[in-house]
């Protein structure tokens, strides 16, 4: 009988931790698909972060290097440099890479370090209770947004993915989301572009994924994922947001 769907080789036999209905494990599989699909396992280091994926590398089976809340872009940085045939990737979420690593992500960008992150935006911080983020939307409640979030006092929901665009050394971004099997699909191109991107030496890449928190959000997974396109999206458009590599598109 022909085999027509399984578990990555390089996705670990482990039960993952993630709440039902988190895109966090969704997108684990992805890049794991990818990583299989490139047979690029032995090359690949990830860089993951503190926050809920904070055990991603009890799941990828590739080499990992745990960086510090917000240095993931550094971490990178060092370790590409250090070995240039690595195909190094960040994993970080909206707290990490837009907030504390604000800094080391643009200026990663802006250096047009030959990387690929993987931006998890779920608008909230998710592994310490559901905290405001920069990105969270305007109105919506959070642990330390109780009446929700207010523009004129904490600001609005950040683009990082936009502001880092307008960098000359990040050269291939997109934002994508896992809420529908479409969705999906389109992460999964756009998660191989990046690193494909990274192969070909041609600079920064950032692929953002609008990914659902059920605990977080006080949602179950079906209405999460509905959040997603019905308000998510409206203050995030999905889509290509920069490709200067010449190549084919994700889509
Ligand atoms: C320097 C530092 N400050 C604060 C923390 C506490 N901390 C751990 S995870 C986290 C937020 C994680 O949120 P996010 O990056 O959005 O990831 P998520 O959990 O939503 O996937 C914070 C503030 C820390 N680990 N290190
Ligand atoms: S708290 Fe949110 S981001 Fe964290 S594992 Fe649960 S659903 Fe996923």
């Amino acid at each position: 009988m022909r085999r027509v769907f399984g578990r990555p080789k390089s996705l670990k036999k482990a039960v993952f931790h993630y709440c039902p209905g988190c895109g966090h494990s969704i997108i684990h599989r992805l890049i794991c698909e990818v990583i299989d699909e490139m047979k690029i396992q032995d090359r690949v280091i990830g860089v993951p972060p503190p926050g809920c994926s904070v055990f991603a590398y009890h799941y990828f089976d590739v080499d990992m290097v745990e960086s510090a809340h917000g240095r993931g872009a550094a971490v990178a940085t060092g370790i590409k440099r250090a070995c240039p045939e690595a195909i190094v990737f960040t994993y970080q979420g909206d707290g990490d890479l837009a907030a504390i690593g604000t800094a080391e992500t643009i200026h990663a960008a802006n250096r047009g370090e030959n990387l690929t992150a993987i931006f998890i935006n779920n608008a909230v911080y998710g592994m310490t209770g559901g905290q405001m983020a920069p990105t969270t939307l305007a109105n919506m409640v959070t642990t330390t947004t109780p009446y929700g979030r207010s523009e004129k006092l904490e600001g609005y929901p950040i683009r990082i993915s936009e502001m880092v665009a307008l960098s000359k050394g990040a050269v291939y971004i997109e934002r994508t989301a896992v809420n529908s099997p479409a969705h999906i699909q389109k992460t999964r191109r756009a998660i191989r572009k990046a690193f494909q991107t990274q192969i070909d030496g041609r600079g920064f890449a950032l692929v953002e994924i609008l990914s659902p928190c059920p605990t977080n959000w006080k949602m179950t997974p079906v209405e999460s994922w509905q959040w997603v396109d019905k308000v998510m999206a409206q203050e995030f458009p999905l889509g290509v947001i920069k490709d200067t590599t010449g190549e084919k598109g994700a889509d």
